[in-house]
């Protein structure tokens, strides 16, 4: 209880110094970042708010200034849930990515991180 209240206490803390130093987002012109968007629109970010690799993640998200849609694994419900039983385990951050028809979960934060990179370099 008083470690999970502590880590908590952590993740908030490092949320804030994230949000004090945030990156420097990639700039594209206003098609590019049009289809940037829409090709980020397939993609998904199963996340806990306060865990140090999803803060991390969604970091890299704000770096290359793509809108990826949050869901909150953390609270017990549907997106829980799904996690669980269509990605395989619940464990964040995990990235659920549409790819013609398929869906592909992918696990690690370093993994999602790269796999980011190449897709939405600018
Ligand atoms: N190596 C992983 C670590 C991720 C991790 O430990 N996530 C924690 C939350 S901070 C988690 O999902 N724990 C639940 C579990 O492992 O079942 C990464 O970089 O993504």
């Amino acid at each position: 209880m008083l470690l999970k209240l502590v880590r908590e206490g952590l993740g908030r803390l490092i949320v804030a110094i994230d949000w004090v130093f945030s990156p420097k987002k990639v700039q594209r012109g206003s098609l590019a970042q049009k289809a940037a968007n829409t090709d980020a629109s397939t993609i998904s970010l199963y996340q806990f708010y306060a865990c140090p690799f999803c803060i991390k993640t969604r970091r890299a998200i704000r770096r290359l200034n793509i809108n990826v849609v949050t869901r909150d694994a953390q609270k017990p419900g549907e997106y829980r849930q799904e996690l669980g039983t269509e990605g395989g385990r619940v464990k964040v951050p995990c990235l659920r990515i549409e790819k013609d028809g398929n869906v592909e979960w992918m696990y690690e934060s370093k993994d999602i991180i790269n796999y980011l990179d190449q897709r939405f370099a600018a």
